[in-house]
């Protein structure tokens, strides 16, 4: 039998010591009354949060209320028009397509958020998102795998990041559906890490029972750090991968694994290799995406940055240029490709920290006295998190490649109108109709010119109209069905 050994709990002087010296004693003020395998796992709790960071951190975030830096002499940053001249599609294509081919590249999902704008309870790669089959997002992105799989005739691993509040559950539900058909060894769920939640009036952490600090997943920043402490990294070195294709858990209908996108990151000539990013042309000044842009002065002169939406001032998100356009028009759809050695070096090298961003929540808490639970009704806590753009401006030479949004963004966020399951099912079927168009399959539409059926094609099918075109595909379609191809 091997022996496992667990690490010998930490010393309660020492932790109570440390607790004081950066004002957080409370958190053992109920230490007493719990019994021994609540009181060890409060301990290890608290031993696994980087205490001495938190008097800087609290100062920084939660204290004040930081305004994010805008770049200096903020321009848009230059993108890759999908269409344009100037550098040529097919060479990026062939490149990718040989970067796949011999296994370099590796699918990532960052799948820890809560899904609480959408208002499910379950992970949300379990949200059906088929807009016939209904099948969940995690199914239809191993679709995308396997794809990749058959036609590159190649393993592409699947890294999954989840967090504490979703990890079990997802691992049961991939158990259940048999791993959708990848093998198990390809498909590597781990977790990313947590902050303490903190009371925004104090700045103390906020207790979520009297046994267990509140805390947070740390945001899909966290990624970069998960991707190493969670051997991801070493996985990956160990398979010959070089390229992490990362996107949002919300989006069935990404390109996962896009030749052109890798090919493009790959050529030394224009990119530093260590991270890229897709945009699609803003579909208004308020769309709440994150915008490319640059800096035109300064240290970070050049360098590709994400503002956030809440972080860009109304009137740089409504400036036009002289054809009435948006001048900062690049929007973020999420979707980045990562080289490995980009991200062991963020994790190795202190300079390379990326800063935190605060979002005021309400955070069900405890009395820190009384130990009374307590439901707050205005926002009580900060949450501090990690965003993965943040990594854009540490990179050398980083290129934004534009594509259209019909064809590779439909993510699923709200429970109704934009972004909800219904508009992903529509674009879905509008994407699916104009691939079949093109593959000279007539599609029915309605007299206001929207097919008059519910289409889904599978991504193992294929992920362009150029693929479908290539390979089978149905022969008609009938008014008013709903195929799934
Ligand atoms: C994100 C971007 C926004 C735009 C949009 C496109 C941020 C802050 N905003 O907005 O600019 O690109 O996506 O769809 O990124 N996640 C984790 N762990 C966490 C937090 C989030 O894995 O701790 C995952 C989450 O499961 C999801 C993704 O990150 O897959 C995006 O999270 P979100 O829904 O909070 O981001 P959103 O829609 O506000």
């Amino acid at each position: 039998m091997p022996t496992v050994t667990t690490p010998p709990p930490p010393d309660l002087t020492d932790l109570r010591a440390r607790l004081k010296s950066v004002g957080q004693s409370h958190v053992l003020n109920f230490h007493d009354r719990l019994d021994p395998v609540a009181q060890r796992a409060l301990e290890a709790q608290i031993d696994a949060i980087d205490l001495e960071s938190l008097p800087s951190l609290i100062d920084r975030y939660v204290k004040t209320r930081p305004q994010f830096p805008l770049p200096e002499a903020i321009q848009p940053a230059p993108y890759f028009e999908r269409g344009g001249s100037g550098w040529d599609i097919g060479a990026a294509r062939k490149r990718g397509q040989d970067l796949l081919r011999s296994g370099r590249v590796a699918a990532f999902v960052v799948a820890g958020g809560q899904g609480s704008r959408l208002g499910y309870e379950g992970p949300k790669g379990c949200y059906p998102a088929g807009a016939v089959t209904g099948r969940p997002l995690f199914h239809v992105m191993a679709e995308a795998i396997l794809g990749a799989k058959d036609r590159y005739a190649v393993r592409v691993p699947w890294y999954i990041m989840t967090s504490p509040l979703n990890h079990a559950a997802t691992e049961s539900f991939f158990k259940e559906h048999g791993f959708f058909g990848l093998n198990p060894e390809d498909v590597r769920l781990f977790q990313q890490g947590v902050m303490p939640s903190f009371d925004a009036a104090t700045g103390r952490m906020l207790l979520a029972s009297p046994g267990e600090i509140a805390t947070n997943p740390d945001g899909h920043g966290g990624s970069l750090k998960a991707l190493h402490t969670s051997g991801s990294l070493a996985d990956m070195r160990r398979r010959g991968v070089e390229i992490i294709s990362y996107f949002q858990v919300d989006n069935p209908i990404v390109n996962a694994l896009d030749p052109v996108f890798i090919g493009l990151h790959a050529d030394k000539s224009v990119s530093s290799g260590e991270m890229s990013s897709k945009m699609v042309p803003k579909a208004n000044a308020a769309e709440k995406v994150g915008v490319f842009c640059s800096s035109g002065e300064g240290p970070r002169k050049g360098r590709v940055e994400v503002v956030e939406y809440s972080d860009l001032p109304a009137e740089l998100a409504q400036a036009t240029n002289t054809d009435g356009s948006l001048r900062f028009v690049a929007g973020s759809i999420a979707v980045h490709l990562l080289g490995v050695g980009f991200v062991e070096k963020l994790n190795t090298d202190a300079r390379f920290e990326l800063p935190y961003h605060r979002a005021d929540k309400k955070v069900p808490c405890c009395d820190p006295t009384t130990g009374e639970p307590q439901s707050p009704q205005a926002n009580n806590g900060v949450k501090l998190e990690r965003f993965v753009f943040d990594a854009l401006p540490l990179c050398e030479r980083s290129v934004v490649l534009e594509t259209d949004r019909t064809e590779e963004f439909a993510p699923i966020k709200n429970a109704t109108g934009a972004d909800s399951p219904e508009s992903c099912s529509r674009i879905q079927t509008e994407r699916a109709a104009r691939w079949l168009e093109a593959a000279g399959v007539k599609v029915p539409r309605k007299p206001d010119g929207s097919p008059d059926c519910v289409l889904e094609i599978s991504p193992r099918r294929a992920t362009t109209a150029e693929e479908l075109k290539a390979g089978e595909r149905p022969a008609s379609v009938e008014r008013g069905i709903r195929l799934a191809w």
